[in-house]
């Protein structure tokens, strides 16, 4: 691409003067200087075509006033203009023909243009005392103007600054000269070697701009995944490379049934209560349970059963049919453990969940009324805790906990159960990152499993985590309606946090 227009003129200017300023060529091209700086620095990036050297100079310039004097003349001048020839004009009159009226009639009286005549009727009267007059002063703005001060003697030049008709001020400007890559006529440099280049040859009589290794890539522009997604899709890919199976978690609604029942918890159970349970209001109930599975799950509630003294209550179906938003994915895990037990032939599974769940729970900095849990559930024939440490270390050693510590725990579905304890580095404390336990038989056995199958699951958050690894403290930054969509356009594409500390 050529030099465009202004650039050209200005090369020639270069060709004829050697060394040039960027004030003089704007002054000779009648062009505002930062126009030719603009066209200067587009010179420079042809690549030696010219060079260039920053100077500050001291330029006399002219202010609003002084420019005034170049479109209407002194205020004497126009001050002499206004008043008539013949008559003159009462002085009162004068001073309101113009804002610098008073100044005007001031010089105009010390240059000897005018008279003033105190005694005359209707009050003092001014008049002409010579019949033409020299502008001088607008000559002299005239001649800053065109750059030709030093021309103007140091007495006038001082008068016209006590007037404050000029001004100096300091001006950067480049002196130009030509460089080693001189010509009238360049090209702008490739940036592309594009396809059209190659095919017809044109590539060889091209001149390209030199490779810039420093220049920093373009964001891509693309979409943006929310922290949350980034760290499920990190569990998912550890559970996915141990061998588990995820389990079918698309529905926030379950019964009562699976999600307290099925898990031996007792319907007086205060988690079963509205203060932190969301019991569905339409449709309220559930109808549909595998009856032969219900009976065994009431009849272990009621008279125990498989060893078990049971929770000796009158279980209701009406309570084990209201629906709720699940409280956790274990209902879902109590779902897969049923099936798996309907089969003709056990066989040991591992399967995994990482889905949302609520909670009618007191909200603060760090606990909103859903979250999102993960849960590992593996059954195999005589499974035991130390299966479950050995799981655990296994799990959350990807994670880059190598350090954990367990602590004895009641859940109403898991004995013996267990709080996950692990050391972390940054922090430097111990964090709770987790729960976890051995299914009870009064949960396995009703469902049909064989005597000598046990179940150990563990679960955990995926909030803590990802606030823990992006450094954010209230959750409210991280979900609900108050997020700053920036923070998901802006979080790390990825972390390098393995083994975090
Ligand atoms: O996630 C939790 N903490 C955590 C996890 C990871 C982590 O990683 C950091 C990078 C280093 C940091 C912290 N917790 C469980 C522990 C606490 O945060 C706790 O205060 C909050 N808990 C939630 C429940 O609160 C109502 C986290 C959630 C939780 C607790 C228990 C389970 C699931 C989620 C469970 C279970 C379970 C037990 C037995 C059998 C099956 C499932």
């Amino acid at each position: 691409m050529m030099a465009d227009a202004l650039g050209v003129e200005v090369l020639k200017l270069v060709n004829e003067y050697v060394v040039i300023d960027t004030v003089k060529i704007a002054s000779l091209l009648e062009k505002d200087h930062q126009q030719i700086v603009g066209a200067v620095n587009s010179l420079r990036s042809l690549g030696d075509v010219i060079q260039t050297e920053q100077v500050s100079n001291k330029h006399w310039q002219l202010t609003e006033e002084g420019k005034l004097f170049l479109e209407h003349g002194s205020h004497e001048a126009c001050v002499f203009e206004a008043v008539s020839a013949e008559e003159g004009m009462l002085q009162e009159e004068l001073m309101k023909t113009s804002p610098n009226a008073k100044i005007g009639f001031s010089k105009a009286m010390s240059a000897g243009w005018l008279i003033m005549d105190k005694k005359a009727e209707g009050g003092p009267r001014v008049k002409r005392k010579v019949t033409s007059i020299e502008d001088i002063a607008k000559e002299q703005v005239m001649k800053v103007q065109a750059g030709g001060i030093d021309s103007i003697p140091d007495k006038e030049r001082n008068e016209l600054k006590k007037r404050k008709l000029i001004m100096e001020v300091v001006v950067k400007s480049f002196k130009v000269s030509k460089g080693v890559n001189f010509c009238l006529s360049v090209s702008k440099l490739e940036t592309d070697l594009t396809p059209e280049m190659l095919s017809s040859g044109s590539w060889k009589e091209q001149n390209f701009k030199a490779y810039n290794f420093n220049a920093m890539g373009v964001m891509p522009v693309s979409g943006h995944l929310h922290p949350l997604m980034k760290v499920r899709a990190e569990f998912r890919q550890i559970f996915l490379e141990m061998g588990f199976t995820e389990m079918p978690t698309n529905n926030y609604v379950e019964s009562s049934f699976w999600n307290f029942d099925a898990l031996f918890q007792p319907q007086q159970h205060p988690a079963r209560d509205a203060h932190d349970t969301f019991f569905i209001q339409d449709p309220m109930y559930a109808t549909e349970f595998p009856m032969d599975y219900l009976e065994r799950v009431k009849k272990v509630h009621s008279e125990g059963g498989f060893g078990s003294q049971g929770y000796k209550y009158d279980w209701n179906i009406e309570e084990a049919k209201k629906n709720l938003l699940r409280t956790h994915t274990t209902a879902v895990s109590a779902r897969m453990l049923y099936k798996l037990a309907q089969l003709e032939e056990f066989h040991p599974v591992k399967y995994f969940s990482i889905d949302r769940v609520f909670r009618n729970e007191t909200l603060d900095a760090t606990h909103l009324a859903e979250f999102h849990q993960i849960e590992g559930v593996v059954a195999d024939y005589d499974l035991s805790l130390a299966d479950l440490i050995g799981v655990l270390h296994e799990f959350f050693n990807k994670l880059g906990m190598e350090k954990l510590r367990f602590k004895p725990a009641f859940n109403p579905y898991t004995e013996p159960s267990m709080e996950i304890f692990s050391y972390h580095e940054g922090l430097k404390k111990w964090v709770e990152v987790g729960n976890s336990g051995v299914f009870r038989p009064e949960m396995l056995l009703p469902m049909g499993l064989p005597e000598d199958v046990s179940v150990i699951a563990w679960g955990l958050s995926l909030e803590r985590p990802t606030m823990i690894k992006y450094g954010i403290d209230n959750i409210r930054e991280l979900v609900g309606h108050k997020v700053n969509l920036q923070m998901v356009h802006d979080n790390a594409i990825c972390r390098l946090d393995k083994g975090n500390k």
